[in-house]
């Protein structure tokens, strides 16, 4: 690929707070950061708060609840594995854009031959490509996609174009005009384009780009489907001249009566009087924006809290002088005393499962709010009050329904397994998808954790970089807790050992074993007991085993669904004798597509530890766990 380094259209503000990231500026940024946590780290830590609101993403808060238009349905592709429509025969990047140019032949004698025509075919938007054509399934590298729309009444107000996520490198063209790129598969992100639309016909192009690189979050070897495209809904935003961009509005740390937040404008119009009402509370709070056009505020509100048992949301408003927003929030407490962790106070265990955003029935990426209901109905019949979504940032619907259906939730980025570690470019990728999932989340009461990255191998590069991700994660969001799922190791004949150095910056620690699968027998579990090193709860993030729903044999033999629930009995009856262990995120709910899954006749390219198949039916562990988790509730 080309460096990007031409203009981006922007938010009228800092050029550095554009959604897009210059290559040649990641280095300088990374060394200022470990400069200012080696050197500054508790006067970073004092400031954190103040200083929360400056360091977000400029991502508009609460899409849905703006004005605009909907730009999903069909869009023209076209697959494009040479990068043809983007570079030269001698790989230079064409003037114009090529595909993105939007050109139409002119007349007859045009020869022209990069452009979408009436005959282009059409994919659905939001989905990947994958499902859609089976020459799709496999594919990796460029598809190019168009939209036409009418957008009258452009002239007021301002626009933004916003995706909630194409995966994984996305270069956006409005009317012929490159307008930015980004990166990131699953995080959203937004152009500003005011003054560029028409009354009639706006051509929109994007290039979605999904292939693998070493350098990229997650890396080339991860353990699920390459899904690519436009994978979440895409929408025209259209908002006031001075605009109520983002805004966090949650208990106050450790608080179970005091709400607390910020709120900040984009626009001329910074210096605004600006209200936080949450009517059924009768809370109505005022607050003043300053030249920057935030504001602070903290104040007391009698408010039923939100918990798993008791999913209370309230209609929470948001208003300025030229902009006005509304919101459901839930607002719980969640903090950890010792080994325990607390919800509202008091201590919880968290029966959990995760979740990969694989879409039950009818395969591919999750991105409606159909699906998630699905999953996570299945979650909450199974006894859940808890789920991992592995591991990358889910469609937005997944937390929105967590916070209705009442389910807890850590959601975390793609840092897995072998991150290019000492490389500033792949840091600041990181840092950038970090920013993104707690900007679009921060409101979410179901989200309590905040994961840095999953099953990473030990090492000074790969603890400074987590480390400092951790830092990152608590300056944007200081009210919840922050995680990741380590390795554990061998110690004594029969004993665990959690002493990962990461464990230091870590809230809770998470961590996944295979006693019984890529670790001895089922029956290993029995004799194997686990010591922290920490004074710090533990999450199990993952543990299980593999059976194809309907394949049956003894409880010895592998790959049977006898064999997986003789798994879960003997992990159970582990698991409930770590004394340090305040939950468990079992692995997976569903069997998930996976091109490093090859046995035939049985894995097929799913990875089949699901407890439920891909079609939904329950395999035998489901009843083990569900058993489990039930007498758990009653106990
Ligand atoms: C793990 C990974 C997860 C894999 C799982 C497995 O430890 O975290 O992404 O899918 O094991 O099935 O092997």
């Amino acid at each position: 690929m080309p460096k990007d380094i031409s203009p981006i259209v922007c938010a009228i503000g800092s050029p550095l707070l554009c959604p897009v990231v210059k290559e040649q500026t990641i280095a300088p940024r990374y060394d200022l950061k470990r400069m200012r946590l080696s050197v500054f780290v508790p006067l970073a830590l004092a400031v954190a708060a103040a200083v929360a609101s400056a360091q977000q993403p400029d991502l508009i808060q609460n899409p849905a609840a703006r004005h605009g238009a909907s730009l999903d349905g069909r869009w023209q592709y076209l697959m494009d594995p040479y990068e043809a429509g983007y570079l030269d025969f001698h790989l230079n990047p064409i003037k114009d854009g090529g595909l993105g140019a939007n050109r139409v032949p002119r007349d007859k004698g045009d020869k022209y031959e990069l452009a979408f025509l009436p005959a282009t075919p059409a994919l659905e938007v939001p989905g990947d490509w994958n499902t859609q054509k089976p020459e799709l399934l496999w594919y990796e590298g460029s598809v190019w996609y168009r939209r036409e729309f009418d957008h009258p009444m452009a002239a007021a107000g301002r626009q933004f174009l916003w995706f909630g996520a194409a995966n994984y490198q996305a270069v956006v063209f409005l009317n012929g005009k490159k307008v930015g790129r980004h990166e990131g598969g699953f995080t959203p992100f937004q152009f500003e384009v005011t003054g560029m639309l028409k009354d009639h016909a706006n051509a929109v192009i994007v290039k979605v780009d999904n292939q693998r690189h070493a350098d990229a979050v997650p890396p080339a070897m991860t353990d699920w489907w390459n899904y690519g495209g436009l994978s979440r809904e895409v929408r025209l935003i259209d908002v006031p001249e001075t605009f109520i961009e983002d805004y966090q509005v949650q208990l106050e740390k450790g608080s179970m009566d005091r709400v607390a937040g910020w709120v900040r404008l984009n626009g001329v119009r910074k210096r605004q009087k600006v209200t936080i009402r949450i009517p059924e509370a009768g809370a109505a709070f005022p607050a003043e924006t300053d030249d920057n056009g935030y504001a602070r505020f903290a104040f007391p509100a009698k408010l039923s809290l939100w918990s798993p048992e008791s999913p209370k949301l309230y209609d929470v408003t948001v208003e300025a002088e030229t902009d006005r927003v509304q919101d459901h929030i839930g607002f719980r407490s969640i903090t950890t005393q010792g080994t325990k962790i607390l919800l509202n106070g008091k201590p919880v265990f968290l029966r959990g499962v995760a979740i990969h955003a694989e879409a039950p029935f009818r395969s591919g990426r999750v991105f409606s709010e159909a699906d998630a209901r699905t999953l996570l109905g299945w979650a909450k019949d199974m006894g859940c009050n808890f789920v991992r979504l592995a591991h990358y940032p889910h469609d937005a619907a997944m937390t929105r329904l967590a916070d209705e259906m009442g389910l807890l939730v850590w959601s975390e980025i793609p840092v897995y397994w072998a991150v290019q570690w000492e490389n500033p470019a792949v840091y600041a990728k990181a840092e950038r998808q970090l920013s993104e999932m707690i900007s679009r989340d921060k409101n979410r009461a179901s989200v309590v954790f905040w994961s840095m990255a999953n099953e990473t191998p030990l090492g000074d590069a790969r603890t400074k970089f987590l480390s400092s991700l951790a830092a990152k994660a608590r300056e944007l969001d200081g009210t919840r807790l922050i995680t990741a799922a380590t390795l554990p190791h061998a110690g004594a004949p029969n004993t665990v050992v959690l002493d990962d150095p990461l464990g230091r910056y870590l809230d809770v620690m998470g961590c996944n074993e295979y006693i019984g699968w890529y670790d001895g027998p089922p029956e290993k579990a029995d004799l194997t007991s686990f010591q922290n090193t920490y004074d710090k709860p533990l999450v199990m993030s993952e543990f299980g085993a593999e059976a194809p729903f309907g394949s049956h044999g003894d409880e010895t033999t592998a790959w049977t669904e006898e064999y997986q629930a003789n798994v879960y009995r003997h992990q159970l009856g582990m698991l409930q004798r770590i004394p340090f262990l305040q939950g468990m995120a079992a692995w997976i709910l569903m069997d998930f597509r996976c091109p490093r899954r090859f046995l035939s006749g049985v894995q097929d390219y799913y990875n089949r530890k699901g407890l439920f198949s891909d079609r939904g039916e329950k395999k035998q562990a489901y009843y083990v766990l569900r058993d489990f988790y039930e007498s758990k509730v009653s106990h």
